[in-house]
């Protein structure tokens, strides 16, 4: 590919997580030339709130616009696909929200796709990109901590405990047929094997509904938003929360929960990896402490400090220590190296961010925990 002098976004998705793109976008003073909406009328809207140059009338129309080099794909789950595919075609590159498609089928046809276009195509697994993410997968990978045994944790989030909670993702058609393991679960799954080296390779699943019928509202409802007005019961087929047991291809044991009725637990991702030598843990709640446990010594709380990291840690590192960085520093930090990609004018051998092959695997990890709930036995990932 022509390396791109000075690349341009285009938004698609105007929710709760397209305003997170647009933010980081933002700080890094990459321009966004347009926005397509669910409808041309929001889109013209939010093209006004938000002082973007154009509200598209069309996803169509967007990829007919040559000034758009990257198209940031935030719309809901069953559109990934569809506009993952035609904007490769069209020549753009891609940053898609998680899960990258509805099935494996549509994730490795779009893997396929990306490997033979050499655009840049990236998957939203964000969590990769908290320094101490980073410096906990340095720890680990250049074996400093020994070999992984056991990684545990959880994905716990309240937003949906109540039967009048309600989001477009319980619709299995637009969300997908698991709905906490592909929202949450799945960025966990990238999370694990992103900090030990290790894919997963075979899982045990036990999937619950605490929640089967929901009052849908007859509006829609923007993501982590409170429904209100008319309702109608809606028979959820979705599970509320997952227990599943992991085994890695290189040797490690796992244990996670991922939930969203867990009363009090807003976005509480989790995890901690038990080491021949020592342990990391690392939550997402408290984004800039790593915790450090020794056998024959006082454990550690390593606290964010760029002077302090590992390379890589350092690296992505956005504020001197004791500067908060959460979030949206995450998204930052992961949109620098893709657009740094981008500039170049495709994909490096060693960029830490998640490609389409990465989504297509977690696709594959999705199918093998509904296959393993469905038959109670150990599935493996195909
Ligand atoms: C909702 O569960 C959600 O917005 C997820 O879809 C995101 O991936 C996660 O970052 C926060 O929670």
């Amino acid at each position: 590919m022509t390396p791109s002098p000075k690349p341009r976004a285009a938004l698609v998705g105007t929710g709760f997580i397209g305003a997170v793109h647009l933010e980081a976008l933002r700080r890094l003073a990459i321009p966004i030339v347009g926005v397509v909406a669910s409808t041309a009328a929001k889109a013209a809207q939010k093209a006004a709130e938000w002082e973007i140059e154009r509200g598209y009338a069309s996803y169509e129309e967007m990829l007919g616009d040559d000034r758009v080099d990257v198209v940031h794909i935030t719309s809901p789950n069953d559109e990934h696909f569809a506009q993952a595919k035609a904007a490769l075609l069209a020549g753009k590159h891609v940053v898609c929200e998680k899960p990258l498609a509805m099935s494996s089928v549509e994730t490795g046809e779009l893997a396929e796709l990306a490997a033979s276009t050499g655009l840049v195509a990236a998957v939203n697994f964000n969590v990769r990109f908290y320094p101490q993410v980073h410096d906990m997968r340095e720890r680990v990978t250049s074996g400093s901590v020994g070999a992984p045994y056991l990684v545990i944790g959880s994905y716990l989030q309240d937003w949906l405990l109540h039967d009048t909670d309600w989001n477009w993702r319980v619709e299995s058609e637009r969300g997908g047929a698991l709905r906490v393991v592909g929202d949450v679960a799945s960025h966990w799954f990238d999370l694990a094997s992103f900090v030990t080296g290790q894919q997963i390779v075979e899982v045990m699943a036990d999937l619950t509904n605490f929640v089967p019928v929901r009052r849908r509202p007859v509006g829609e409802v923007a993501t982590f938003s409170a429904a209100s007005g008319e309702t109608v019961d809606f028979a959820v087929t979705s599970e509320d929360a997952a227990s599943i047991l992991l085994r890695f291809d290189g040797g490690a044991r796992g244990v996670v929960t991922a939930s969203q009725v867990s009363a009090g637990r807003k976005n509480a991702i989790s995890i901690e990896v038990n080491a021949a030598e020592s342990s990391l843990a690392w939550a997402g709640e408290r984004p800039d402490e790593l915790w450090i446990g020794h056998r024959s010594t006082p454990n550690e709380l390593s606290l964010r400090d760029p002077s302090l990291l590992t390379a890589s840690a350092a690296a992505i590192a956005g504020l001197p220590g004791g500067h908060a960085e959460g979030f949206e520093n995450a998204f930052k930090a992961l949109y620098a190296s893709i657009y740094a990609d981008v500039a170049a004018g495709g994909p490096s051998a060693d960029s830490l961010y998640a490609t389409f092959a990465d989504g297509h695997h977690e696709a594959l990890i999705v199918e093998a925990v509904a296959e393993s709930a469905r038959t109670g036995t150990w599935a493996t990932v195909a």
